[in-house]
């Protein structure tokens, strides 16, 4: 039986969307689209916590179950949250068409419950040479987040 999730995002300013999980077999299929962003590349991740009760803040940070540094979804060291950037065009609209192979919406270490979180800034995949480079890819703030929760 597949499994699906669901997140809405909202936040304080005017961006809003809505992303579908869907687990095929060990990999998960992300699609949606995100309004109201800047034109360029946002970084965009699974924080641990389903916790919004101070807005997307008390998200926590990366959900990061194996004690990984930040990185690339393509790097074999990265968070399981880490999802890199979606570009925004200059509609403001940014697709999410995303495969990806450590989200999971079954066992220890699914998403359900856990927040995603739509950044203000680039994504510099931990190869910035910043400060949070290696922890948050020094996205910048969050401007948009909702809980993943099961649909069906
Ligand atoms: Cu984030
Ligand atoms: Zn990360």
């Amino acid at each position: 039986m597949p499994v699906k999730a669901v997140c809405v995002f909202k936040g304080d300013g005017d961006v809003t969307g809505t992303v579908h999980f869907e687990q095929e077999g060990d990999t998960v299929k992300l699609t949606g689209e995100l309004k109201g962003l800047a034109q360029g590349d946002h970084g965009f991740h699974v924080h641990e916590f389903g916790d919004n009760t101070n807005g997307c803040t008390s998200a926590g940070a990366h959900f990061n179950p194996k004690g990984k540094t930040h990185g690339a979804p393509s790097d074999e060291e990265r968070h399981h949250g880490d999802l890199g950037n979606v570009t925004a065009g200059a509609d403001g609209v940014a697709q999410v068409n995303i495969t990806d192979s450590l989200v999971s919406l079954t066992g220890e270490e699914s998403v359900i419950g856990r927040t995603m979180v739509i950044h203000a800034d680039v994504d510099d995949l931990g190869k910035g040479g910043h400060d949070l480079s290696k922890t948050t890819g020094n996205a910048g703030a969050r401007l948009a987040c909702g809980v993943i929760g099961i649909s069906k």
